[in-house]
């Protein structure tokens, strides 16, 4: 599972420049889908094997951000609870605050692991910056970082992920779908996982899921074996409870990693709101393959339905591989047809690609349309293989490929899409250009310092971050760390 890292401080001590720091990650591969507004408060991270996710608690909720009154926000005291690790930021130039001690005081009630990151403190002394801030009794070495300039971000961040375990290959025999329901708080997410298991064997529940306060439930359908994630939470047999339950983008975005298909429920009485287009934006990039229910299908009057049609079409058009049911869970009608489009969006997650055959795609692909020039240079593409499931991904090798326009790169995904009939799951496109010395413009043929240091081991990573940091005094600060 991938560790949760939640970055908390007062305002302004620089949290969003870290979140994007630990976010901007080379191999991004979700274009940016126009209109797609992205919550820029959760993402999703990678150091050399290790993913994490990160969440900025900055701007959660208005804070009172000076005098004695000043609380943590709730909803930042519920995001640390939810944490895996906790980075407490203070700022080197503004000192200990009165603040940073009600938040260390916080922090150390919570029981979460926290790590200190004196940040803004590029170009200081390590020793001097730090030794006020010992102050908070937290018991902790800080970690001397400047988050704008990079410095001692990677140290921080290893050292975080240096206590969880690499993600394990899942065996081959060992797989079956798991699939997560998510959703607001009562749009019938325990309602529809009761259903779905009324009448299926349940081989046992898991109260002691590896997601917090999620339930994972085995069961059988049609003799075959399924995990359900319900992140209700509040689920007790043969009985709804939803009235006490708190909706968390957090355990959702958990529950969303764990599964291989997350099924969204909304409610037909509601429009979309921006949680929902949020959670369905974090599934997308984290590739899980996504369906749709659109649930209390039998409540609504005709005006409503026509409307709620309009309202996903407009809100939600960005999830255009997904299926969408209108079901009543509590009804039990359309939970059969939910659960076909469940099967077929994991089968197509988990497809293998033979390579002959994606290269044969590519070829008619190209010859239907090449690629764009730009200036001189014309983008090569010339073989193509499967680089991973769920979701699945295609791995295409040429020349001058990062020439290649976002335009052109959906028109490949689209006619992969059908080849191979994919439904239900997003489906990546990746290049691997091989470097060609007439390309003037060049690939760009080293990755950026940061993530190259990333994948040192972290002594090394230290002595060559000594290095850079004795270069960049002397060198101007703006060359330097730029993924
Ligand atoms: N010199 C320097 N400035 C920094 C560093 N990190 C952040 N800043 C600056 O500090 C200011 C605040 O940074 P943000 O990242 O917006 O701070 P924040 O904690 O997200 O603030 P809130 O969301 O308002 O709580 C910005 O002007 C940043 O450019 C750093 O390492 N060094
Ligand atoms: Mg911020």
């Amino acid at each position: 599972m991938k560790p949760t890292i939640v970055l908390v401080g007062r305002p302004n001590v620089g949290k969003s420049t870290l979140f994007n720091r630990l976010t901007r990650s080379k191999d991004a591969l979700v274009a940016d889908l126009p209109g797609l507004t992205r919550d820029r408060h959760y993402g999703h991270g990678r150091v050399g094997e290790k993913p994490y996710l990160v969440v900025d608690t900055g701007g959660f909720e208005p804070v009172v951000d000076s005098g004695i009154l000043f609380e943590m926000a709730k909803q930042t005291l519920q995001a640390v609870d939810e944490a895996d690790a906790v980075i407490f930021l203070v700022d080197s130039r503004a000192g200990v605050t009165p603040q940073d001690k009600l938040i260390a005081q916080k922090l150390r009630m919570s029981g979460r692991p926290v790590y200190l990151a004196v940040n803004k403190a590029e170009g200081a002394n390590r020793a001097v910056v730090s030794a006020e801030f010992y102050e908070l009794g937290l018991n902790l070495e800080p970690f001397v970082i400047s988050s704008a300039h990079g410095d001692g971000v990677w140290d921080l961040i290893d050292s975080v992920l240096s206590d969880f375990p690499e993600p394990e290959e899942e065996e081959e025999d060992a797989k079956h779908p798991v699939f997560a329901v998510i959703g607001r708080p009562n749009v019938g997410k325990s309602t529809l996982v009761n259903a779905i298991l009324g009448e299926e064997r349940v081989i046992a529940f898991d109260q002691a899921g590896t997601t917090r306060d999620s339930i994972h439930i085995d069961f059988e359908r049609n003799e075959k074996p399924y995990t359900i994630i319900d992140t209700a939470g509040v689920r007790r047999r043969g009985k709804v409870d939803e009235a006490i339950e708190k909706f968390s983008v957090i355990k959702s975005m958990q529950a969303v990693e764990a599964a291989n298909v997350a099924v969204l429920v909304l409610d037909a009485n509601q429009d979309i709101a921006d949680q929902d287009a949020t959670i369905a934006g974090f599934a997308l990039e984290a590739g899980r393959a996504l369906v749709i229910a659109i649930n209390k299908w039998d409540v609504v009057t005709p005006e409503r339905k026509e409307q709620i049609k309009k309202d996903i079409a407009r809100k939600l058009y960005f999830l255009d591989f997904a299926k969408f049911h209108y079901i009543s869970a509590l009804k039990h009608k359309g939970i059969d047809d939910l659960f076909d489009s469940i099967n077929q969006a994991y089968q197509a997650a988990m497809i293998k690609m033979p390579t002959p055959k994606i290269t044969r795609v590519l070829q008619s692909a190209l010859e239907r349309q090449q690629p764009p020039r730009v200036g001189p240079i014309r983008p090569k593409l010339r073989y193509a293989h499967q680089g991973g499931v769920n979701p699945p991904i295609i791995v295409i090798h040429g020349n001058a490929l990062h020439h290649i326009k976002d335009s052109y790169t959906r028109y490949l995904v689209q006619t992969f899409r059908k080849a191979f009939h994919l439904e239900g799951t997003p489906l990546r496109v990746q290049y691997k250009s091989t470097e060609n010395p007439f390309d003037q413009e060049g690939t760009p043929a080293k990755a950026p310092t940061t993530l190259r240091r990333a994948k040192l081991s972290p002594r090394i990573a230290k002595k060559e971050e000594k290095k850079q940091l004795k270069r960049k005094v002397k060198v101007s600060a703006k060359k330097n760390i730029k993924p």
